[in-house]
């Protein structure tokens, strides 16, 4: 940023009605879950940014050289579709898929209605990628 702009973004910080501050770190833990042959969980810690979408945290996490890898495809009117995880991916005549699920911090599981495109995590989510038929 250059000092003219800097200054620029701490005067809007100081207006009176400026918008609240947040912090630009949305922390969620993912984890990857086999229904289907049952092999141990694994757990990785990663962030989003505010109001980012789930995708951005997964390779953010897949950048930070974790041991988490991923893969997905193109879906030409419901955005990116998860294909593999850590090299195993969804088949469609096995009928495998990865599906995504959410933990809320209250415990509650959803099952989100949209893909790692759309879903905006919120703190402490615990997103599930869990290897499951159909
Ligand atoms: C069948 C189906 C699936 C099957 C598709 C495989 C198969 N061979 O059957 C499976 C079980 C894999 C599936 C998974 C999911 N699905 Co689905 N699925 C459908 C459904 C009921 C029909 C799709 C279809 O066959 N269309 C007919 C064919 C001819 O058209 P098509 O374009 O080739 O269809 C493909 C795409 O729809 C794609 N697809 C299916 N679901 C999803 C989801 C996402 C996010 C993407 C990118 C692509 C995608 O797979 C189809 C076959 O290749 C639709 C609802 C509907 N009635 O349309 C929901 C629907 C498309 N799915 C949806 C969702 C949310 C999911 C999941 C994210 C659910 C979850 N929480 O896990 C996951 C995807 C996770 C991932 N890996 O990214 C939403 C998408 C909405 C959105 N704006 O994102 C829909 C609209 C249902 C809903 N809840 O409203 N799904
Ligand atoms: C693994 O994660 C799943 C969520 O997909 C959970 O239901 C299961 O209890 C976990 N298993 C272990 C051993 O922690
Ligand atoms: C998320 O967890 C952190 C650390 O435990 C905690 O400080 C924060 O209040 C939590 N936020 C929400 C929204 O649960």
């Amino acid at each position: 940023m250059t000092p003219a702009l800097l200054s620029a973004a701490l005067l809007l910080l100081l207006l009176p009605g400026a918008p609240a501050q947040h912090s630009n770190q949305t922390p969620i833990t993912i984890l990857v879950s086999n229904s289907v042959t049952n092999a141990p969980n694994m757990t990785f810690s990663t962030h989003v940014s505010f109001r980012g979408i789930l995708l951005g945290g997964m390779r953010r996490l897949q950048d930070s050289q974790s041991g988490f890898t991923f893969s997905y495809t193109e879906d030409a009117n419901y955005g990116p579709f998860l294909e593999s995880v850590n090299g195993l991916a969804g088949c469609p005549s096995d009928r495998t898929y990865w599906e995504l699920l959410v933990k809320k911090p209250n415990n509650q599981i959803i099952r989100p209605d949209v893909g790692i495109g759309c879903y905006i995590p919120s703190a402490n989510d615990t997103i599930i990628l869990n290897f499951n038929t159909y």
